[in-house]
């Protein structure tokens, strides 16, 4: 479904990343991918994985938290893949004190924090990426990360749930502002994966626990089926659709007890 197609896959940090499971389906459907981590501590673990990849994939760093790290990276993204195709963003943070407790504690400095990397980045991202799929003349797919904890209360989730709920806005704005330029935006909504982000979030096994009890299909997902809608989404079967978001949780979304 991406044969010949050039893509970013933001926000790998290990084997476990949803980013992960997205670059293997995309890299098995034949596109040419580079990867980004955060930093230094996670390079050589990422690049290791790059190269498991065909269709030579490549990893380099992008620190969301500032324009410098975002400039600096996309100054090599240019020179290594001056088209882009599509670009998935699986980026989230938030401080560990903001996912215990209530809510209502959440500090400032801790919103912040939370609003600009898992929800601007993608502003920011988005900013840059489009003249690059312009380029190629057949526009470009973005796809971002959410969870249902952006539009109803989890337990734990907090800060990181009204950060998802203006990220789910933002895919809105971002498409209706892109569409005139064929670049389609959408999230999907991944239910809960066991990740080094989920191991910051307080019961994460209770949650996991829950969503089996009450999914329609009686089980947890698997990062692979994450991937392979990230895949639809990217490619040219969903070309009808943009500023959706696209549930893969078993049908938990839809349970009310
Ligand atoms: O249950 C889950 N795991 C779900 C995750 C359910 C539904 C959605 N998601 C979302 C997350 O909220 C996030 O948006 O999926 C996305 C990816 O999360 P993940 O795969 O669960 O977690 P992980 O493998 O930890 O990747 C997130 C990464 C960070 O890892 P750590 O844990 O080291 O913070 O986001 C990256 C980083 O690699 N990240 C950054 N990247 C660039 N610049 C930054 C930053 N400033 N901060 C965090």
């Amino acid at each position: 479904m991406l044969a010949g197609r050039n893509g970013v896959i933001f926000g790998v940090a290990n084997k476990r990343s949803i980013a992960w499971a997205c670059a293997q389906a995309a890299a098995a459907s034949g596109a040419r991918l580079v990867l980004t981590y955060q930093g230094e501590r996670l390079a050589d673990g990422v690049q290791a994985l790059a190269e498991t990849l065909p269709h030579g994939a490549i990893a380099l760093p992008c620190d969301v938290g500032s324009d410098e790290g975002l400039d600096q990276f996309f100054g090599r993204l240019r020179e290594h893949m001056p088209e882009v195709d599509f670009a998935v963003h699986s980026i989230a943070f938030a401080r560990t004190e903001e996912l215990e407790g209530d809510y209502v504690q959440t500090s400032r400095e801790g919103f912040r924090v939370a609003h600009e990397i898992s929800a601007f980045s993608l502003t920011a991202i988005a900013q840059r990426l489009a003249p690059m799929m312009e380029r190629s003349g057949r526009g470009g797919s973005i796809v971002t990360m959410t969870y249902v904890g952006g539009d109803r209360v989890v337990p734990h989730y907090n800060v990181m749930g009204v950060a998802k709920a203006a990220l789910e806005s933002s895919v809105r704005y971002l498409a209706a502002d892109l569409g005139p330029r064929k670049i389609r935006v959408n999230a999907v909504s991944a239910g809960p994966l066991r990740t080094l982000a989920a191991a910051g979030i307080g019961d994460f096994g209770q949650m996991l626990e829950i969503n089996k009890a009450r999914a329609p299909l009686r089980r947890n997902i698997e990062a692979g089926e994450v991937g392979d809608a990230t895949v639809f989404l990217l490619s040219d079967m969903a070309r009808g659709i943009t500023g959706q978001v696209l549930f893969v949780d078993a049908g938990f979304n839809i349970t009310a007890l």
